[in-house]
């Protein structure tokens, strides 16, 4: 049996991922990290077969732990501070966690040796933000990276990192360059989920407006559940190597709000919207749009739900949130 270790379990990804090994007979484990930790309860709830380890990506020690208690074959480096406009108020925590928490965790791999001789895989999850101020478009594998938040920059480091640990050491530790990718499961403060929920309770006279900020915006956002099929297909190549995943498609907010609005039968979403600048970023990345010709060719992998179908998703998932919720009073 094969043995897997998310780090950012409680995230989209690492639930999608945990769901995806567990049906194809993986035994999942899970690092959690803080005292305490409220999600521990949500993971056991929604994905039953995985199992918790606490540990934390700042703390080597405990890393070691967790590979010695998992004896994973693969390793799957999800956790991260991931909210990009958070990192300017945090750059030095994202800096540790983001950044330096990739380190700690190939640092941790190449130390550990599994109790069966088994080599363990990597992967690192990059993100297109590491694209910022894009120097090509569509931006493709090879694309000279510009990041524009502490965010970022912390990508752009643990990036290089997996790079350099497959270099020095002859590690199977490969890169995922992600593209935007949400779903039901997406946390709130994301602009796709704070307006498929605001959608829904705007819908259902629960909420009366909606305050965003740069809605010219574009990106190229792709449905989670389909993105870490993408990271599975990495880690089962001969070879590690670094991919660019995303749909090719690029979108503004604009045109999310248009769908997402329609979905619940306003076709004028003008007066409900407004601007605040206080979600306006320092440094923003206006537009993103990626090539996957490479994990196309190579993975085999091809992104299945589409934007309409992703925002319509969001919204009908929010909806009916709302409204079990109304009616348990
Ligand atoms: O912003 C604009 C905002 O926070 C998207 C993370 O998963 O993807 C994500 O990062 C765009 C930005 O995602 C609001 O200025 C307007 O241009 O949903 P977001 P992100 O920053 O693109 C990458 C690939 C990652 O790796 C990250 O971890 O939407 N925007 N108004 C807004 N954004 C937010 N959050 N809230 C607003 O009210």
């Amino acid at each position: 049996m094969k043995r897997a270790l998310i780090t950012g379990i409680t995230g989209q990804d690492g639930m999608y991922l945990s769901e995806l090994l567990l049906a194809k007979g993986y035994e999942v484990y899970g690092l959690i990290r803080g005292q305490n930790n409220p999600k521990f309860e949500m993971i056991e709830r929604e994905i039953p077969g995985v199992r918790l380890l606490t540990g934390d990506l700042t703390d080597l020690s405990s890393l070691l732990r967790a590979l010695t208690a998992s004896q994973p074959h693969e390793v799957y480096n999800l956790g991260a501070i991931s909210f990009v406009a958070y990192s300017w108020e945090n750059a030095h925590t994202t800096t540790d966690v983001t950044g330096k928490g990739v380190l700690n965790m190939l640092e941790a791999v190449r130390l550990h040796r599994n109790a069966d001789g088994s080599d363990i895989r990597f992967y690192q999850a990059s993100s297109s933000e590491m694209f910022g101020k894009v120097q090509e478009v569509p931006q493709r594998e090879t694309t000279l990276l510009w990041p524009r938040s502490p965010y970022g920059v912390a990508k752009v480091f643990g990036h290089y990192m997996t790079i350099n640990y497959r270099e020095s050491y002859g590690m199977h530790a490969s890169s995922g360059v992600l593209f935007n990718h949400e779903s039901p499961r997406r946390g709130p403060e994301f602009v796709t989920r704070k307006i498929s929920m605001a959608v829904a309770r705007i819908s259902l006279g629960l909420q009366d407006d909606l305050q965003l900020g740069n809605l010219d915006a574009k990106r190229d956002w792709g449905f989670a559940g389909d993105y870490v099929e993408a990271m599975w297909l990495m880690l089962q190549q001969d070879q590690a190597d670094d991919y660019v995943i995303s749909t090719g498609e690029m979108h503004s907010i604009r045109e999310f709000l248009d769908i997402a609005f329609k979905r619940v039968g306003i076709d004028d979403w003008a007066p409900l919207v407004s601007q605040n600048p206080a979600f306006f970023r320092p440094a923003e990345v206006e537009s993103l749009v990626g090539d996957s010709t490479k994990a196309h060719e190579t993975l085999g992998w091809k992104p299945k739900v589409g934007f309409t179908e992703l925002v319509e998703m969001m919204v009908d998932h929010d909806l009916a949130r709302e409204q079990r919720r109304a009616s348990r009073g």
